[in-house]
């Protein structure tokens, strides 16, 4: 009688241990694919001296694709403070567009340097 318990509660646990692998695998991929397909859109417009906007928050994943769209009338410097840092350089036109992705979690501030402002911060986290 006591072999039979315990073979019972073996299968049991096998039974429990097989259906936790085979429901939380197909979560896992689908909602990692989700959110890398669509990238953060930062829109930035310098006109007569302005900028727009003023240090706006967005909100993005490690690895996913931020892209950067000016609109200006000048030439200015794109600096994005992150690890590694990224330079991009600003030309009269418009809808220029800068992607880039960051790889480590954080607060990274995304600033023109000859205007000497911060358009944006990005919260990134894991
Ligand atoms: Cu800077």
């Amino acid at each position: 009688m006591p072999s039979v318990s315990r073979l019972c509660i073996s299968v049991l646990a096998l039974a429990v241990l097989v259906a936790g692998c085979a429901s939380s695998e197909p979560e896992r991929s689908g909602a990692s694919a989700s959110w890398t397909a669509e990238s953060v859109i930062v829109p930035v417009r310098i006109a007569d001296g302005a900028v727009t906007p003023a240090d706006a928050r967005f909100e993005a994943r490690v690895g996913q694709p931020i892209e950067i769209v000016v609109d200006s009338d000048t030439d200015d410097e794109l600096h994005v403070h992150a690890e590694p840092d990224h330079t991009f350089a600003v030309t009269p036109g418009t809808g220029e567009r800068f992607r880039f992705t960051v790889e480590v979690p954080g607060r990274v501030e995304i600033e023109l340097h000859h205007a000497g402002h911060t358009v944006a911060t990005l919260l990134v986290r894991e």
